[in-house]
């Protein structure tokens, strides 16, 4: 495979409302990331992603774009970004920025000419229909069909009602986007992480869904829409290809038989996606709020079938986390005796799988889910519309607020917690947009800079190790732990080298770890001290590493 620069990054995404406030407001802010790149040099990250700075009326925290060429005000000034972007490169670090165009905000001047009457020029901006032609609901919940006072017709939104979605079939609209994509290129950023990029084109005979299955309509009526390749190679041969930059597309609803024709490298689309296979496997018919069971072995399954689904042709970002889900370690790990050891073993399995690693902040120091009592403590759209409409049913609000506990957004979106001091030193106000997680006083950045076994050192450790051994990058990958219901074991190698992962997810003491024979392997990294007593017993949530010795 051809060696790139984006293949051997890693990637850190910031979510600026809650990385750092510098003046007070109790929002995070882009002064607040300069103050800490040099704590994300240190980590020893590549390329750092930024969700959404834009202005916006912050409906979905800036997921709702009304100005797509300026900063939104409580973050901060072009020249702030300037100055972010001088200091991210001075470090030898790479800037992404968020593009967000399947919808905008309603509160974008193209939506309110749109919006403004049936013959407006901006009308076919959007998708206008004098009613809704079927039955689709949004992501946020009840119909994705909104009726407008002004011009008596339903626009189409798969997300909030503030997020109404831009009608790609329209030339004028691509247009649009690829100068706004070239307004930041020119600034010199480094590429685009492509917020559900994969539903921008609509089945315009609009099918209906089943109503009782959101989650396979994701796939089959969202996603993957007719002309999409369509506009990703157009996207690519007139913006993307003049620049030397890196895309990332955001891919609910794509399965794997269908990741290289958005990844392929012959296709000159885009460099890699985000899929959802283990993130959605927990979603039942209902979605996110109606979880259902399912087995570490599909989870491994997820990691192999990818892997076979690119192959050597096409190329994947790998995460665990990011805003819209919650805390890894609390999610696959055991975020409570063994916070530390299960945070370590998942690093080891986020930053040695084949893929570009993606972290998402906290994630470096451990942070887990907040569970907060009261539903006015919750920020995120999604949870309150799903509690107001609960009400609405009548379900039994109590389990919903668990639930909410389990899946909601907010887990990841408290702030960082950079010290034991009040609102763990994110802010000077005494609010903060959204409260601290009450766990700050054990679980902050300070704390974990002075420990040496940290799991901040255990990141930077792996990521350094990462970058010495190509072979962890570019090698090829098998599982080879044959269905086992704790172990997941795996080997990389290529002529550069060779590895053999051990990962052992439960808070068990587990014998007969299947150890290579016949060859040479010394440890090479692991998340205990190593005992030879230990030699093919895995302690709770202990992850070795081997290099076989040649
Ligand atoms: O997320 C798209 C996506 O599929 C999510 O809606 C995910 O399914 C959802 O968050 C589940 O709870 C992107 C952004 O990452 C998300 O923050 C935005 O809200 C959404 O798009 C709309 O822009
Ligand atoms: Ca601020």
């Amino acid at each position: 495979m051809a060696r790139t620069w984006w293949k051997e990054a890693v990637i850190y995404q910031i979510y600026p409302r809650s990385f750092k406030d510098s003046n007070g407001d109790g929002i995070g802010d882009l002064r607040g990331i300069i103050e800490k790149l040099n704590y994300l040099k240190n980590l020893g990250v590549d390329v750092l992603w930024l969700s959404p700075i834009y202005r916006s009326p912050n409906d979905d925290n800036g997921y709702d774009i009304s100005d797509y060429r300026a900063i939104m005000e409580e973050f901060g000034t072009l020249s702030d970004f300037d100055e972010l972007l001088a200091g991210i490169h001075a470090r030898g670090m790479k800037l992404v920025m968020d593009l967000v165009v399947n919808h905008s905000s309603d509160e974008h001047p193209w939506f309110q000419e749109s919006r403004s009457s049936k013959d407006n020029p901006y009308r076919d901006y959007y998708f206008w229909r004098p009613e809704p032609p079927n039955n689709w609901i949004s992501f946020f919940g009840g119909s994705a069909w909104q009726h407008d006072e002004q011009s008596g017709e339903y626009y189409l939104h798969l997300f909030s009602r503030k997020q109404p979605d831009l009608n790609w079939e329209n030339q004028k609209v691509r247009e649009e986007v690829y100068s706004l994509m070239r307004f930041w290129l020119d600034k010199g950023i480094d590429g685009f992480r492509m917020d559900v990029i994969p539903f921008i084109s609509k089945r315009l005979d609009w099918p209906d869904m089943d109503p009782d299955d959101f989650s396979s309509a994701i796939e089959q009526i969202y996603a993957n829409g007719p002309r999409l390749h369509e506009y990703l190679q157009e996207m690519n041969r007139k913006v993307l290809s003049q620049y030397d930059v890196m895309t990332v597309g955001e891919a609910p609803g794509v399965p794997p038989r269908l990741a290289n024709l958005y990844v392929g490298e012959d296709r000159e689309e885009l460099n890699m996606i985000f899929h959802f296979g283990h993130m959605m496997l927990d979603w039942g018919p209902g979605g996110k709020f109606d979880p259902k069971d399912w087995s570490f072995n599909e989870f491994k399954e997820v990691f192999n079938t990818w892997h076979k689904a690119v192959g050597q042709k096409g190329w994947i970002s790998i995460f665990l986390d990011n805003h819209d889900f919650p805390r890894l370690v609390s999610r696959w790990g055991n975020a409570g005796e063994y916070r530390q050891e299960s945070a370590k073993l998942l690093a080891t399995l986020l930053l040695t799988m084949r893929g570009t690693p993606s972290i998402y902040q906290g994630t470096e120091i451990g942070m887990t889910n907040v569970a907060f009592e009261h539903i006015e403590d919750y920020r995120d759209l999604e949870t309150l519309n799903e509690y107001r409409e609960a009400k609405e049913r009548g379900d039994d609000l109590d389990a919903l607020l668990k639930t909410i506990h389990q899946v909601g957004r907010d887990n990841a979106r408290t702030p960082i917690q950079w010290d034991d001091s009040s609102n763990a030193g994110f802010t000077t106000a005494s609010e903060p947009w959204i409260r601290v997680n009450p766990n700050y006083r054990e679980i902050n950045v300070k704390s974990a800079l002075a420990d040496p076994n940290s799991v901040f050192y255990y990141y930077r450790h792996l990521l350094r190790l990462r970058k010495e051994n190509p072979a962890l990058v570019y090698g090829d990958y098998e599982c080879i732990d044959e269905g086992s219901d704790w172990l997941f074991a795996y080997h990389r190698w290529n002529k550069d080298g060779e590895f053999y992962i051990y990962l052992n997810f439960s808070s068990k003491e587990q014998n007969g770890l299947p150890l290579p024979t016949g060859i040479r392997i010394r440890l090479f990294v692991s998340n205990y001290h190593q005992d030879a007593s230990f030699k093919d017993t895995l302690r709770p949530w202990e992850a070795r590493v081997y290099q076989v010795v040649r």
